[in-house]
């Protein structure tokens, strides 16, 4: 059984009350936290290796240490809560279950960082969640943990809950703190990172709802033993939500060191895979990054497994590896068509495309287009290579990373089952009805 960090008390009926988790230890973090000096807690961050939980992986503590203190102005706190990505649902687990975890975290996030008022900017499809966390919000108020000088320390902190309107791009921070300043959530140019200029030009720390939450572990058993957790620079513990072709999807809690092997096949986690199917391949971290075929899922490019954490996952780069990202894993057996699921990918980053640079706003679409096209046996050869082409022509030429997250898939897929757009080539009529996996397994 892996270590538990978050998820450890989720099990209790009715831990999402602040009377249950108070009984269980809730906000004693915070009442140590509270005594520590700002830049104490800073150290413990740092000290505990943790890495945004998001998907880019960006250590916290260093995050944390670039906010600017220029005199007088105002700092924020933004959590990241608008966890869109295809195949990632932990956060609406933590906040749906334990939100009294993540206002515990953001009060001593907000009290390390100086700021006193603090946000969530919350997916707008998750219409059932702003009320439990905003109930949430006032017991902790009511028990003398949010508001005016809370504990006697002098500190003050109010959290408010903004709700987005369903568009993917505002989970890219610039993005989010446009929208959340009242306009179109469309990203800025960076830098100036939110560290220096984010809520209203003032000093901002982003982060993912899931970093925040594991301030309160980190604070509870200290940096180093945090840091012993894990492995290499993938300390703690790390949730994944798993879906697609397992026995037992969910969210588990994982301390990094497991192997994805064990992580599919183990009844502790995924369970195997139903019917007795062969794994095809499995996407990690959320629909943004490569997609991996199961013999450089199981085993990296030197023979040794692969396991479930930031740098094995990305081991041989984008020629072999994938990454962790936003840990929503998202697995395909021996039946799923790589091209029909590209085709899929396809259209949501050209749905989502916020339209500002022209190789994303123009290239989502050529790509939705052409791969339609193929996985409909209307395509010709040349049209695998013009894909991987506009591909080429939208990666590093953005604004934001959803230009690179749109062509990643496509350059992952032909790359490593190249040989499935060409059946669909190859067949027409049969691409009609049936799909590659279908057809020639
Ligand atoms: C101050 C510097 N701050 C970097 C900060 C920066 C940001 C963080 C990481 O994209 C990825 C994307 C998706 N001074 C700084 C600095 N920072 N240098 O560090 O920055 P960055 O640019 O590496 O990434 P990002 O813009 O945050 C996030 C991938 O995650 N992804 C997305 C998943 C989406 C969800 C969701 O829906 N919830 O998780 C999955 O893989 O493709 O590459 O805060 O400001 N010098
Ligand atoms: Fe908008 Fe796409 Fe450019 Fe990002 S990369 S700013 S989503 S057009």
């Amino acid at each position: 059984m892996g270590k538990k960090l978050l998820l450890k008390n989720a099990h209790i009926e009715g831990i999402r009350y602040f009377e249950t988790y108070r009984k269980h230890g809730g906000y004693e973090a915070a009442e140590k936290a509270l005594k520590m000096k700002p830049e104490e807690i800073l150290e413990e961050v740092k000290t505990s290796g943790l890495r945004g939980r998001g998907g880019a992986g960006f250590p916290t503590g260093m995050k944390w240490s670039f906010l600017a203190k220029p005199e007088g102005v105002p700092r924020h706190l933004v959590v990241n809560a608008d966890e869109s990505e295809p195949g990632t649902f932990k956060d609406r687990y933590l906040m749906e279950f334990l939100p009294h975890l993540l206002i515990e975290g953001m009060l001593i996030s907000s009290y390390t960082l100086g700021s006193n008022t603090s946000y969530i900017y919350i997916r707008g499809e998750y219409s059932w969640i702003p009320d439990i966390l905003e109930e949430a919000i006032e017991e902790a108020k009511a028990a003398g943990f949010l508001g005016k000088n809370i504990l006697g320390t002098g500190f003050d902190l109010e959290i408010y809950v903004q709700r987005g309107a369903g568009a993917y791009i505002c989970g890219e921070e610039t993005a989010l703190l446009e929208s959340l300043e009242g306009r179109r959530g469309n990203p800025r140019l960076k830098p100036p990172f939110p560290a220096v200029k984010g809520l209203w030009e003032r000093p901002t720390v982003v982060n993912n709802v899931e970093s925040i939450a594991a301030v309160v572990p980190i604070i509870e058993i200290g940096g180093a033993e945090y840091a012993k957790i894990g492995v290499g620079r993938s300390t703690g513990t790390k949730l994944i939500s798993a879906c697609g072709n397992i026995n037992k999807p969910g969210v588990y809690e994982i301390d990094m060191t497991i192997t994805v092997e064990e992580f599919i096949y183990s009844d502790e986690y995924c369970g195997g895979i139903p019917n007795g199917k062969k794994l095809k391949a499995c996407i990690p971290g959320g629909s943004s990054v490569p997609i991996v075929p199961a013999n450089l899922l199981l085993k990296t490019i030197n023979g040794e497994p692969r396991y479930m954490n930031y740098e094995s996952l990305a081991d041989g780069g984008f020629a072999t590896g994938t990454m962790m990202g936003s840990g929503g894993f998202i697995v395909l057996d021996e039946d799923q068509c790589v091209v029909n699921h590209t085709m899929t990918l396809a259209r949501f980053y050209n749905h989502e495309s916020c339209g500002q640079c022209t190789p994303c706003r123009e290239g989502t679409g050529w790509m939705y287009k052409i791969l339609k096209k193929i996985e409909k046996g209307e395509g010709k050869m040349e049209d695998i290579d013009l894909l991987w082409d506009i591909q080429r022509k939208i990666e590093g030429n953005t604004i934001c990373p959803l230009g690179d997250a749109a062509a990643w898939p496509v350059a992952a897929a032909i790359r490593h089952f190249r040989d499935e757009f060409e059946w669909h080539v190859n067949n027409p009529e049969l691409s009609q009805t049936q799909n590659y996996g279908i057809a020639n397994y």
